[in-house]
């Protein structure tokens, strides 16, 4: 019989130690999980294993199959409108659209202000609504909406890597069932590898997924030891900077914003709290790893996002040059705060 590993859902086989699931074979009778998810439980020691597309598509195509309800996830520190424009069409099958990591974002912003952004897509979506797993805020209202909506006991969780699914289904574990069994989270990508059912009590049954890869995330080119201090794990304290043109804004030695041409402006930083800022003359030059200099032209309302390490409001017009590892990906977008 297939067991699969209670932890990230891999089929468990004691043949591979370089293939998913690997477990040795003195253990094999009584465990429940993978090395890779005992590893990072206890020793947060991470093996990186990346899904190919297909594999990707392969496990769209089963959830599309099925019909069944499916709750999307988008970490709400990281909203992309590339994502966000295709979401009702990545699957055929009624969707609920959840904002998670609700704690991540300052409390004065309304819940109303972000989700009226995201309807701005008009969206082919039952409902959205803002979680934190964390906080355990709206788990309730969304699990009533669930029920509400469900056209069969399963229902499927999707969204990109590190989007706090599988924290959510720990949540709900915690919340709605008489199970102890925690699945496997971590800050890195790709901790779930495959399906994986857990059946909360005789009305709902959630199924866990791989989440998309999100190429220029700064959790693919990051170390852990930095990737530690720059995912923010608390609510975002906004940090303004009166700017002149040929000053520049240094983000550790992560990240160089130019200030090129404009009159003077306020950027606004939506970073991890851990991060330094420090403002500085045009050309400081600081140390980036494989640096790649983005340019934009940003009109006032637009955010700067650099993906995964947060963004940049702009509050007036001007051009504005981003130097970042050549990996991470930058794009302009408006102003979701
Ligand atoms: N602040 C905050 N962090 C959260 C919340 N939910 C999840 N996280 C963090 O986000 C990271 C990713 O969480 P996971 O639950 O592993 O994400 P996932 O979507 O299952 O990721 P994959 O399995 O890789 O697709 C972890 O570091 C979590 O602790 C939340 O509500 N608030
Ligand atoms: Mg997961």
């Amino acid at each position: 019989m297939i067991k699969r590993c209670h932890g990230c859902g891999a089929v468990l086989q004691h043949e591979r130690p370089e293939l998913d699931g690997y477990i040795e074979s003195e253990v094999q009778e009584k465990a429940t999980i993978c090395k890779r998810c005992f590893r990072l439980r206890f020793y947060g020691d991470y093996v990186f294993v990346k899904k190919s597309d297909e594999e990707y598509e392969n496990i769209l195509n089963r959830i599309s199959q099925t019909g069944d309800l499916v709750i999307y996830m988008v970490d709400m520190f990281n909203i992309n409108n590339s994502e966000l424009k295709n979401v009702d069409r990545l699957l055929n099958n009624p969707m609920i659209l959840v904002l998670t990591k609700r704690d991540l974002i300052p409390k004065s912003v309304k819940d109303s202000k972000i989700i009226d952004y995201i309807r701005g897509f008009n969206l082919d979506v039952i409902d959205i609504i803002s979680i934190s797993g964390e906080k355990n805020y709206n788990i309730d209202k969304l699990y009533k909406m669930i029920l509400k909506h469900k056209k069969s006991n399963n229902v499927y969780i999707v969204g990109n890597t590190n989007a706090g699914k599988s924290s959510f289904i720990n949540k709900m574990i915690k919340n709605y069932s008489n199970d102890k069994a925690v699945i496997t989270t971590s800050m890195l990508p790709s901790t779930t590898l495959d399906l994986l059912e857990i059946k909360l009590n005789d009305k709902l049954t959630l199924i866990d997924s791989p989440g998309l890869i999100d190429d220029g995330n700064i959790v693919n080119s990051y170390d852990y030891t930095i990737l530690k201090k720059a995912l923010p794990k608390k609510e975002v304290k906004p940090r303004t900077y009166q700017i002149d043109p040929n000053h520049s804004l240094m983000i550790e030695n992560l990240v160089q914003v130019d200030y090129v041409e404009g009159s003077r402006n306020s950027f606004t930083l939506y970073l991890s709290n851990e991060l330094e800022v420090k403002n500085v003359g045009l050309n400081y030059n600081i140390k980036i790893y494989n640096p790649k200099k983005h340019s934009f032209v940003v009109n006032k309302g637009e955010d700067i996002v650099i993906s995964g390490l947060g963004w940049i409001k702009i509050v007036n017009d001007g051009r504005v040059d981003v130097i970042v590892n050549e990996k991470v990906k930058v794009y302009k977008r408006d102003s979701v705060i």
